[in-house]
């Protein structure tokens, strides 16, 4: 038996080192070492042996086994290696490294936000794009014909449906399906029908914020917005309330933050006066609430809202709204 299995083992090497590839190594592999070869079968007859034979063989059987399947290793690494190398392949050049893939700048910005105002206490409010004049218009009181409306050049699809100017309608909706509290964010897309620039694009990304109770004061408004704003540019970022003016807030106030590129200074980003306009928010003025079926003697609120490219803009230095939208990977990656 011992004297057979020295055979076998001469045979199965020659056969493993002369495969001329890795079809016929498969087939040397399923003769020699395969559950009907011969070196199986004296595997399993082993228990038929008496002691001493079953001991000796079985070693022999062993090792043949193991010494068999580090030949059959390598020779499948040969014939593979030559396989590649002749299919045109150069193993020795350096890998290319794949590209990965990263978050839209917008994205990131947006998420940020989203994050802070999630630690404030905000959830999250989505609506549709394609709105109606009464959500996006009437219900914030800005009824036809008036002038006001002329401040958001509309896409009209028919002569009921635009595509929203800002993303108010979210709340309005929000707020006739169900009464306060309600601490909400809107963030998305808005479009308005204006000759893009570099500061202006005909979409554009939006976060506003709603918070309705009662009793809401114009401090809570301030205290909020002066904790975001330290959240995002640093506690030591110097900001500046100024009055200003809104159909569906009274009072407002417009927020500057002093300019990051310059430090109050003066620069293009801040075209020399050293304050960036950051957001806009006020009071929730007593019509919207009439609008939505809420008693204004009971309840008050605050409004706020911000353009999320702007930010982005400030945030990574960039001169051109425009850039956000084409998608460019040579602009992209440089972010
Ligand atoms: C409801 C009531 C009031 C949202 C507000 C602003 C002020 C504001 C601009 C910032 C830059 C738009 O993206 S931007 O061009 N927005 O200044 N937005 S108060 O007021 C609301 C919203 C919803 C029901």
């Amino acid at each position: 038996m011992l004297d057979r299995l020295k055979e076998l083992g001469s045979e199965a090497r020659a056969a493993l080192q002369s495969a001329a590839d890795v079809v016929e190594l498969e087939s040397v592999r399923v003769k020699y070492l395969g559950r009907k070869s011969e070196l199986t079968q004296v595997s399993r007859g082993l228990k038929d042996l008496d002691p001493d034979e079953r001991r000796s063989v079985g070693m022999a059987v062993n090792e043949l086994k193991k010494e068999l399947g580090v030949l059959l290793e390598q020779s499948k690494e040969r014939l593979e290696s030559a396989g590649e190398a002749s299919a045109g392949l150069d193993l020795t050049l350096p890998g290319r490294m794949p590209w990965v893939g990263g978050k839209h700048p917008l994205t990131r910005t947006y998420e940020r936000l989203e994050s802070i105002f999630r630690g404030l206490g905000f959830e999250v409010a989505l609506g549709p794009h394609v709105e109606d004049g009464f959500h996006n218009f009437d219900a914030l009181n800005i009824p036809p014909d008036h002038p006001a409306r002329d401040g958001w050049d509309t896409f009209y699809i028919d002569d009921e449906a635009l595509l929203r100017t800002h993303t108010s309608p979210v709340q309005i909706r929000v707020m006739e399906s169900r009464k306060p509290p309600i601490r909400i964010i809107a963030p998305g897309r808005v479009y308005r029908n204006e000759t893009p620039d570099a500061s202006h694009g005909s979409e554009f990304y939006q976060l506003e914020g709603l918070y309705v109770d009662r009793d809401v004061r114009f401090g809570e408004l301030k205290g909020v917005l002066i904790r975001f704003m330290r959240e995002l540019y640093g506690e030591s970022v110097n900001l500046r309330f100024r009055a200003g003016f809104f159909p569906f807030t009274e009072p407002s106030t417009e927020v500057d933050v002093e300019c990051l590129i310059c430090q109050g200074t003066g620069c293009s980003v801040c075209s020399g006066t050293g304050w960036v306009e950051l957001l806009g928010a006020g009071m929730v003025d007593p019509r919207v609430f009439e609008a939505v079926g809420y008693d204004p003697g009971e309840f008050t609120g605050y409004a706020f809202g911000l353009g999320v490219d702007r930010i982005c803009m400030m945030m990574t230095g960039t001169d051109d709204i425009r850039l956000f939208l084409e998608n460019d990977l040579r602009f992209l990656r440089q972010i």
